[in-house]
């Protein structure tokens, strides 16, 4: 079952696959024909991705957001998403383990990829987010979390930070793991119905 497809994925791609992901061997060489057929060059541009990214968010400007998700899976920084980047993005984003999850959306903060996140990072990464979210929808949120500024500085305070202070990776992970409120804040889930 699955050989022939399977066949078109390398053997030491499949086997990192496995290993570094969650995925069955039959998923990888699904996703990879379906990936194929998607970008036959077998490369997803940064354009191509925004464009897709976008169809999610038809009511908002999904695109700045987009970029940072991209950069944050081009792990290699060549400008185009490879069959690896790609599952392995899926893998940390779609995964039900918070850890995975949480390093996933620290290297999305840390935009200059230096190890640490400072606040115009947050705020950039913030901006991004309410861009995302529908004018109406925007109207509706709580006073102290209703524009880019007052959420970062939401986020800066809970981290106990100062202006000029950083926020390192365990930091990032621990405090936003053990706090849903601020798990919230980090990022913005589509709403499916109005509560
Ligand atoms: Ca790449
Ligand atoms: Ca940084």
């Amino acid at each position: 079952m699955g050989n022939n497809r399977s066949s078109a994925l390398s053997k030491e791609l499949l086997d990192d696959l496995k290993l570094n992901t969650a995925y069955s061997e039959q998923e990888l060489a699904d996703w990879y024909s379906s990936f194929l057929k998607e970008s036959p060059d077998s490369r997803i541009s940064r354009e191509r991705f925004e464009q897709i990214y976008s169809k999610f968010f038809p009511n908002a400007d999904a695109t700045k957001y987009a970029q940072h998700v991209f950069r944050s899976f081009d792990a290699n920084g060549d400008g185009t998403l490879d069959f690896r980047e790609y599952v392995v993005a899926l893998h940390l984003t779609a995964s039900g383990e918070i850890d995975l999850k949480l390093e996933w959306a620290f290297s999305l903060y840390d935009i200059d990829g230096n190890g640490t996140i400072n606040k115009a990072e947050v705020l950039e990464i913030v901006t991004a987010i309410f861009k995302m979210i529908p004018q109406e929808e925007q109207e509706t949120l709580p006073e102290g979390e209703n524009s880019p500024e007052k959420r970062t500085e939401k986020l800066w305070k809970f981290f106990g930070k100062k202006e000029n202070d950083k926020i390192t990776e365990g930091e990032f992970v621990e405090g936003v793991k053990n706090n849903i409120e601020i798990q919230r804040l980090i990022q913005y889930e589509k709403r499916h119905n109005h509560k």
